[in-house]
């Protein structure tokens, strides 16, 4: 039988267990990528390893997502990862360089090769037919290291993509297909794997819109094939001597073929609050917008950016309307500026913001009060723009374009425009200043880290206690994010502080969580955290279990849970187990006493375990499934525990 993208790059890599969809299987890693908000812990992380110097092909460290540095704290952490980056042998991306996928897409992605990146988006690197996966910072710590990566092996949908976009439709239209048809939950497990003439005629950066936004419908990755398209991208990179050929054979099988017929597509947007509420622009109708933001890892290429300046040139943006744009690299920038596409840009009064992460993590650019906000970014979660009854709208750039212009929520094509032919440059203009080299091994043991009065040290746990006894400190709905759990934004300067940032966990939902749960704990009792289905969606950042590890919390119960989050809360000494029968979900209230007895014996023996309401006097079942590896794991009371024993 044939084999797809996804088995042949597997079998190239798989250090432990076979390619047998459903098990766990061990794969090696040949690059990583972190970035400052989740890089500072992962480092903090790996220095405790005591490992000299990376194991990795290549490991790089990209500084895009705390790039406004009010106060001291994130200035530090940036000094801070690029001394830890010179002693052990990882490049650094300096502040400015761009978003970390954007560049790692540019200038360092290869065909065949699997990329693990603490960042929820690194599959962007499938566009060019490499495996990449989004984990935990301690994972990822853990593969620069040399540790092989864990995960199931996935089961493979292949999405035949036939026809040919209309014009003024886009890749963003095709990704937000994709989530109307499969949604933000009930994919774990799965790989998007692209085929079909639709796909051959797609671009690099087309692609890397698709890949990119996979992450929100929860797959471990997307895939492309490595072809022609790839060839002619790395060539214009100047790389083409990392391009190698990657198909899949024509008699391999699938899980799922899904058929998407691209001329058929219209232009769509997600609408508040879940990129899967879609719906086709026109349907939404004509509503007043005051904020457009163009920029993000999902559509903020060269052929994104020249697209808008052709839709913008010769207009100025409505008087109602805050045109955002961030170039998503300095790669992006400086072409648009070499080839005057910057002066469109201006022109139409747009506000230029730097290449990186910027609006879409809320930590700037906030929308008016109850403002409509379009984004083409690719989340759209309920405060997430730093706003907390904000209107946002994911839509595409072109869409976004059209929009800043008339001051209304348009549909391109009703912009009476001929759609803009963008040709990609065969040459982009290239200067990789801004990314510096480790020093050799000679050099570096005379490195000095440095550590600002912020920093604080991975949290440490006990091992797993014999038997769960504790309160219920918080019960969420369904579709719960990990921006939920640790708010982003203004709170991220205080992600290499574990201490200090636990006091806003939750605090979208309910600011008194932090006060209960350290009530709870001071009891002597552990916290537990009831959920509904897909609990822990969104971003892989793993203080969503290191904070919740660091406030006793010992249990998850949840209807189901995402992948990166579920691994997460075994790293950090968390049991995710999940209802057996989703009605027991309505029969628990917060505040509830909960037993689970001999909960360590149980999960040693794999037997059934039983949940106590002590407060209702009922028992229910949960389930749970951990392979050896993860009990060992959980047992210990976390992965970092289990590398010191
Ligand atoms: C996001 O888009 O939510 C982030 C911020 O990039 C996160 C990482 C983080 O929380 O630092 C992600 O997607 O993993
Ligand atoms: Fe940055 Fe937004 Fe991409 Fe996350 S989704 S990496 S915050 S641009």
């Amino acid at each position: 039988m044939g084999k797809t993208i996804t088995e042949k790059i597997i079998e190239a890599h798989i250090v432990s267990g076979r390619f047998v969809p459903g098990t766990e299987i061990g794969i090696r890693i040949d690059q990583t990528l972190t970035q400052d908000a989740t890089g500072t812990m992962a480092y903090l992380e790996f220095e405790s390893m005591q490992v000299p110097r990376v194991r990795t092909d290549l490991s790089i460290s990209y500084i895009d997502h705390n790039t406004i540095q009010s106060g001291f704290e994130n200035s530090d952490d940036h000094r801070y990862l690029q001394t830890v980056a010179q002693k052990y042998g990882i490049y650094l991306s300096r502040a400015g360089n761009g978003i970390c996928h954007q560049v790692h897409f540019e200038r360092f992605g290869k065909p065949g090769k699997t990329l693990l990146g603490s960042d929820s988006h690194t599959p962007t690197g499938g566009a060019l037919g490499m495996l990449a996966i989004g984990a935990g910072g301690l994972d990822v710590a853990l593969a620069m290291a040399g540790e092989p990566f864990y995960v199931t092996c996935p089961r493979i949908i292949k999405i035949n993509l036939t026809g040919k976009l209309p014009p003024s439709t886009s890749a963003k239209d095709i990704i937000l297909k994709i989530l109307e048809i499969f949604t933000t939950k009930g994919n774990v497990g799965f790989i998007f794997e692209y085929g079909g003439e639709g796909t051959a005629v797609l671009s690099a950066p087309e692609r890397a819109t698709i890949a990119n936004m996979g992450a929100e419908c929860g797959v471990t990755t997307s895939v492309f094939p490595s072809d022609e398209m790839t060839r002619i991208f790395l060539k214009a990179q100047k790389r083409l001597d990392d391009w190698q050929e990657i198909s899949a054979d024509p008699d391999a099988e699938y899980d799922r073929i899904v058929d998407i017929d691209l001329s058929h597509l219209v232009p769509l947007t997600a609408k508040p609050h879940s990129p899967d509420n879609i719906s086709p622009v026109r349907d939404v109708g004509g509503i007043r917008v005051d904020q457009v933001c163009i920029g993000s890892c999902t559509n903020s290429s060269f052929k994104d950016l020249v697209t808008v300046a052709k839709i913008l040139k010769g207009n100025v943006v409505h008087p109602e309307v805050s045109l955002i744009i961030a170039p998503g690299s300095r790669q992006v920038l400086e072409n648009l500026a070499v080839e005057g596409y910057l002066t469109d840009l201006i022109m139409a009064g747009a506000r230029l913001m730097e290449s990186a992460c910027g609006f879409c993590i809320g930590n700037s650019q906030s929308p008016q009060t109850r403002g409509v906000s379009l984004r083409t970014s690719n989340r759209n979660y309920l405060g997430r723009s730093g706003t907390i009854d904000a209107e946002v709208y994911i839509v595409s750039p072109e869409t976004a374009a059209a929009s800043a212009i008339t001051g209304r929520l348009t549909d391109p094509r009703d912009l009476g425009m001929a759609y803009p032919q963008v040709n990609m440059p065969d040459q982009f203009h290239i200067d990789d200043s801004m990314i510096i080299k480790p020093e050799s091994t000679g050099e570096s043991s005379a490195i000095e880290i440095f550590r600002g009065p912020n920093m604080g040290v991975p949290p440490r746990n006990d091992p797993f206690p014999d038997a769960i006894e504790g309160e219920v400190t918080i019960k969420v709905g369904d579709k719960i994010t990990t921006d939920h759990i640790v708010p982003a934004g203004t709170r991220m300067k205080y992600r290499s502080n574990i201490a200090k940032y636990s006091e806003y966990f939750f605090e979208l939902l309910d600011g008194r969580f932090f006060k209960r749960a350290k009530k709870i704990q001071d009891k002597g009792k552990h916290n537990i955290i009831i959920a509904g289905l897909s609990y822990g969606q969104g971003s892989s950042r793993e203080h969503a279990a290191a904070g919740p590890m660091f406030l006793g919390v010992k249990a998850v119960i949840a209807k189901s849970f995402e992948r990166i989050h579920a691994a997460n809360l075994i790293n950090f000494g968390i049991i995710p187990v999940t209802f057996k029968e989703e009605s027991d979900y309505e029969r628990i209230n917060q505040g509830d006493s909960l037993e689970i007895p001999d909960a360590r014996k149980t999960i040693e023996e794999n037997g059934k375990m039983i949940v106590k309401n002590v407060s209702e006097g009922v028992s229910f079942e949960v389930s749970y499934n951990l392979s050896d590896r993860q009990k060992k794991i959980l047992l210990a009371g976390g992965a970092l525990n289990l590398r010191h024993i």
